[in-house]
């Protein structure tokens, strides 16, 4: 039996309202105490929204006026009885509320501890309760759909047939092992070979796209290189909206590297505007360009600027080198003044027709060809239109286990007798069974909600 605890369950700060969240046995014990309204405690029905007075349970000091919610367990987020009280958004109003929730008896919450008895008490699995997480924290419009999908269970359902077939294909051959004298046909084994493989091919699918999730949640790493005063601050800037970068007209500027997110049709980028690369012999700008050299390495994708007004040098060609068998758009810049270099000879270096846009960072012309340029690239880079069933790493890794379980299980089928294979395909079991959370110790638990909001 849990005991009872309490939050105010909206930031911190002023604001129009204020929710405290109470949930456990003695919610409406509580509620006695400190909301006076015209409705005897016994005729409480859930779901209801009542108006009345908050009070000091000890004085009888009117704290402010408000409206309570009860939910009555199961049918409420934790599963317990809970309530909601919803007080005028003050800092003092809501933590004088909360104050008189604590004096008649509850505890303060931890972070992420309503969701955590959510799902203690069954009303969502953990890749669900993951994903309430995500979607609170959703920067982009890609992101909220995936996290909404994951939390009414599309993925969680996914796993869980997965996991079905893998139960059925395990007691199949428990009986063989139990009743040996029964000998199995050839073809039951083939059959359940054949299941086996199947399942296999599912689950290498589900590990494809798990990827997909965990780069569109983390946002695409994209690199933004060139020469010095080529403009890759400016178009930074740009990209944002607003002054971000420091833009002079001296080579060299911009000397360490500048993260930002980046929002393109949904997508979320994480934009690094680097130092320009050039021979140098300034010990700083020479940290700054090996910095980008490694980011080159580690990115996703990259932008690589060139200043369409100076003719092109080994500078650029040291770049072209660095990226040409990486996802990259060429951004000839400066497109307002005399061109001194053609697109058609962009092409030919880098021996491709496409990903060359022409722009001028200083006007703003020719950003939104840029910004479905790299749309189109993200596109070609990850599949958008097929819902992950994993998000996070954690959850990826346990897929993975499990994928590699089965792979194991396929393998030793020509090799071992069945009870081997049995021993595998359990294996591959319970990493499904860790993924929903039908397994956990306490130490996951912690780390996961550790990373919730109070209230949440
Ligand atoms: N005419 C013109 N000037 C531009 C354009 N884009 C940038 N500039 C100018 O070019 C100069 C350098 O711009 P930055 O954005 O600082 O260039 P950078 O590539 O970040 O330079 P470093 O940080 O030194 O590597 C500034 O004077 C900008 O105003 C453009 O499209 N047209
Ligand atoms: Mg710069």
């Amino acid at each position: 039996m849990f005991d009872t605890i309490a939050a105010i369950a909206t930031p911190h700060g002023t604001g129009a309202i204020a929710i405290i969240r109470i949930s456990g046995p003695d919610t409406l014990d509580i509620v006695r105490k400190i909301f006076r309204f015209n409705t005897r405690l016994s005729e409480i029905k859930p779901r209801y929204a009542y108006y009345g007075k908050i009070v000091d349970p000890f004085t009888n000091e009117v704290i402010d006026t408000g409206i309570c919610l009860y939910y009555k367990q199961p049918k409420s987020y934790t599963g317990e009885d809970m309530a909601e009280i919803c007080c005028h958004g003050g800092i003092l109003v809501s933590s004088r509320v909360l104050e008189a929730v604590l004096m008649s008896g509850a505890r303060v919450a931890e972070a992420g501890e309503f969701t955590k008895r959510a799902f203690l008490n069954g009303k969502l699995d953990l890749v669900q309760a993951e994903a309430v997480n995500d979607l609170i924290n959703s920067k982009t419009d890609l992101m909220l759909s995936m996290s909404n999908s994951l939390l009414i269970g599309e993925g969680s359902e996914k796993i869980k047939k997965l996991r079905n077939e893998l139960l059925n294909i395990s007691a199949e051959i428990e009986v063989h092992i139990d009743y040996p004298e029964e000998d199995l046909e050839e073809e039951n084994f083939e059959d359940i070979f054949q299941s086996l493989k199947n399942l296999y091919n599912d689950m290498k699918e589900l590990l494809q796209n798990a990827n997909n999730g965990i780069i569109l949640k983390n946002g695409i790493s994209t690199v933004i290189v060139g020469k010095p005063n080529v403009g890759k601050s400016t178009l930074l800037n740009r990209l944002l909206r607003e002054d971000r970068a420091i833009v002079t007209d001296v080579p060299g500027t911009t000397r360490d590297i500048i993260i930002e997110n980046l929002n393109i049709k949904g997508i979320l980028l994480k934009v690094i505007d680097t130092a320009g690369i050039r021979e140098s012999v300034d010990t700083v700008e020479k940290i700054g360009i090996e910095r980008t050299v490694q980011e080159i390495e580690k990115a996703d994708l990259i932008l690589f600027v060139i200043d369409a007004s100076e003719p092109l040098d080994e500078n650029d060609l040291r770049i072209i080198d660095l990226i040409k068998s990486k996802n990259h758009l060429v951004i000839l810049n400066k497109k307002d003044l005399d061109s001194k270099i053609s697109i058609e000879s962009i092409k030919k270096l880098f021996n491709e027709e496409k990903n060359i846009v022409e722009i001028s960072a200083l006007k703003g012309e020719g950003l939104e060809k840029l910004e479905n340029a790299i749309y189109s690239k993200v596109k070609e880079m990850v599949k958008l239109d097929v819902k992950p069933v994993v998000m996070n790493s954690r959850q990826k890794v346990a897929l993975e286990r499990s994928f590699s379980a089965i792979k194991e299980a396929l393998e030793n089928f020509e090799l071992y007798p069945i009870d081997v294979v049995s021993i595998s395909i359990r294996k591959g079991i319970e990493h499904l069974d860790e993924l929903l959370g039908l397994k956990y110790s306490d130490d996951l638990l912690e780390n996961i909600f550790k990373n919730f909001c109070v209230g949440k």
